[in-house]
């Protein structure tokens, strides 16, 4: 019997040990839950005029920080053209204009009727929940993968609070331009 008896000792040490380790695995991801800033919260991006031809405009300048101001700031200081770009789209990662955020600027005025291309959003891909247009930039389409590829969204010809759930978080590329 004392065998027995130490044995079930051994199994309850055992069983008691299993659920620690167990619990040590939960928790350990937990206490690094706050996530190191990616640096990648808030862009301004400045877009090269699309040329006749073109669908796509060259990415002149991308700036990215933890905040707007940090953005708007390392923008300032890195792009010479800063001043002269003009404001196109505001892009947002939640509803409502809510979360981090993409101002999409160009350098060679406000929308016309060919517009501006983004063909690829890079770090912002799948992300786009909501935006705002300036300037002349009344029609915005989106595209599911880069280069204007996959299933198109849209097009949208107002501001837009809400992508919807079939263009929620999957924009890869897009195009904008005056009506
Ligand atoms: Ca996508």
């Amino acid at each position: 019997m004392g065998h027995i008896r130490n044995t079930t000792a051994v199994r309850r040490w055992a069983t008691v040990a299993a659920g620690m380790a167990v619990a040590m695995v939960v928790t350990a991801p937990a206490a690094q839950a706050a996530p190191a800033s990616t640096g990648e919260e808030h862009c301004v991006v400045v877009l090269d005029k699309l040329r006749p031809g073109e669908t796509t405009s060259r990415v002149v300048s991308r700036q990215c920080a933890d905040t707007p101001e940090a953005a708007r700031q390392k923008h300032q200081e890195a792009y010479a053209g800063a001043a002269a770009a003009t404001l196109l789209l505001t892009l947002y990662a939640d509803i409502n204009y809510g979360g981090a955020s993409t101002v999409l600027e160009g350098n060679a005025g406000a929308c016309d009727t060919a517009g501006y291309g983004f063909r690829d959003l890079g770090s912002w891909r799948n992300r786009i929940s909501s935006f705002k247009r300036f300037n002349w930039c009344q029609r915005v389409q989106g595209f599911d993968l880069v280069n204007y590829g996959g299933a198109a969204y849209g097009p949208w010809t107002t501001d837009t609070p809400w992508v919807g759930s079939a263009a929620n978080d999957r924009i890869d590329s897009l195009q904008t331009r005056r009506l």
